[in-house]
């Protein structure tokens, strides 16, 4: 009896200690210059690569989501190198204002920069929603 308390006392402190450490790797030093900075239901879209520098937020879900058809009016236009959709719903980023010209798909889940291709880093001058 005595040791079965014990052990209950013992397993509860690794549990604590367990999570107090997963609380902490998951807000490291840096934490506010990439990726993790984006919500989860929003594409958030980052002037630099890798999620650094200043980033957009555009909500989307499947009733309404956010779209923009001139990024140069916000200060955006051809600024765009990486980006991470933690939304239910895929984006595109078009070459062209209104939604014009060829696009680049940002996928629900996708996370990644513009530049595989060296085609699309400071392109995108247009988003839109799939929904
Ligand atoms: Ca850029």
């Amino acid at each position: 009896m005595h040791l079965s308390l014990r052990s209950t006392v013992s397993l509860l402190v690794m549990l604590a200690t367990g999570l107090a450490v997963t609380v902490m790797s998951s807000t490291p030093a840096g934490a506010a210059s990439g990726y993790e900075r984006c919500p989860e239901g929003y594409l958030c879209v980052f002037e630099h690569e890798d999620g650094g520098g200043s980033y957009l937020k555009f909500r989307g879900d499947y009733s309404s989501s956010e779209v923009v058809s001139n990024l140069h009016n916000l200060g955006w236009g051809d600024r765009i190198s990486s980006y991470s959709n933690r939304s239910v719903i895929g984006f595109s980023g078009y070459r062209h204002v209104g939604y014009a010209g060829d696009y680049f798909v940002m996928p629900s889940g996708g996370v990644g920069n513009m530049n595989p291709m060296d085609v699309w880093n400071d392109e995108i001058s247009s988003i839109w929603s799939y929904r």
